[in-house]
């Protein structure tokens, strides 16, 4: 499977491993704005040079209970990292957002996929997309990430999260976006319980049948203080037998904070699911 680019495809035959930058204040700003901008850069290098295909960079925390961020505030955390990412690295940058300005500004800054948890449900965010010609993430999410966690219901989590993906996907091409730019992620930990996470990533085959690529974060999310009682740092063996599963029913992209590690297992993933052929 391939992916399109605005200018050139990223081939998925192989899992991709999609690094995440958080350039909000609490992951970086303790020396004031560009301090924090060298600060986010430098953990772009590092992130490349352990493997990650794809940095995303995001301005908004989108954290369960997390206060909303203003369009100018995002702006100006997220285009000079984008900036600079494109100018000094060789990989797709990300861009992590609900707003269509700043999706606008990102690509325009050298963006090549937008990663939006509200499906380009925005006013104006399909027509953005399309006039970048960029690639975009559709993910799902029940409610608003300030009251998703209140109490998430469904009936079949799988069948709905799959509809509603398909018909994002839908309006996705009826407003001009390429269907072979498009990846779709169940959302792990967006208006889900512990048992509909469980659910969505044990039958993510369900989701990759659409036939589309698919994309997963689980690195350090609260289903494994759930399940397991354990705490934000300790979360990794968890989170790296999960992606290894979720590769294996089809995901070709890992979101993750963990890169070199995540690379690794996906390796590893990849070269047993090629010994089956
Ligand atoms: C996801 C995501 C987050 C995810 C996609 C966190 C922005 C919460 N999670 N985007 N963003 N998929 N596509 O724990 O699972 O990283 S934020």
């Amino acid at each position: 499977m391939i992916l399109q680019l605005p200018a050139r495809t990223l081939d998925l035959s192989a899992p991709m491993v999609m690094g995440v930058l958080n350039v909000t204040p609490d992951s970086f700003s303790d020396g004031g704005r560009y301090a924090g901008l060298d600060a986010a850069v430098q953990r772009a290098h590092a992130m490349h040079g352990e493997g990650a295909a794809i940095i995303d960079v995001g301005g908004e925390s989108t954290r369960p209970g997390a206060a909303p961020v203003s369009e100018q505030e995002e702006l100006e955390r997220v285009v000079p990292v984008v900036e600079r990412i494109r100018r000094e690295l060789d990989c797709v940058v990300s861009v992590d957002t609900m707003k269509p300005a700043v999706m606008d500004a990102a690509c325009a800054a050298g963006a090549e996929l937008i990663n939006d948890v509200y499906a380009l449900r925005a006013p104006g965010a399909i027509e953005t997309a399309r006039r970048h010609r960029a690639a975009v993430c559709l993910m799902h999410m029940q409610g608003q990430p300030r009251d998703m966690q209140r109490s998430p219901q469904y009936g079949d989590v799988v069948g709905e999260v799959r509809d509603f993906l398909a018909q994002r996907a839908r309006a996705c091409e009826a407003g001009g976006i390429a269907r072979d730019s498009l990846v779709l992620d169940p959302g792990i930990g967006f208006g889900k319980t512990a048992a509909h996470n469980l659910r969505l990533i044990a039958r993510l085959d369900a989701l990759a049948s659409l036939g589309l690529p698919v994309l997963v974060g689980v690195s350090r999310k609260s289903l494994f203080g759930q399940l397991l009682g354990l705490p934000l740092e300790e979360r990794l063996y968890p989170g790296l037998a999960t992606a290894a599963l979720a590769v294996w029913l089809g995901a070709g992209i890992v979101r993750t904070h963990e890169v070199a590690a995540t690379v690794q297992t996906l390796n590893m993933t990849k070269q047993i699911l090629d010994a089956r052929l």
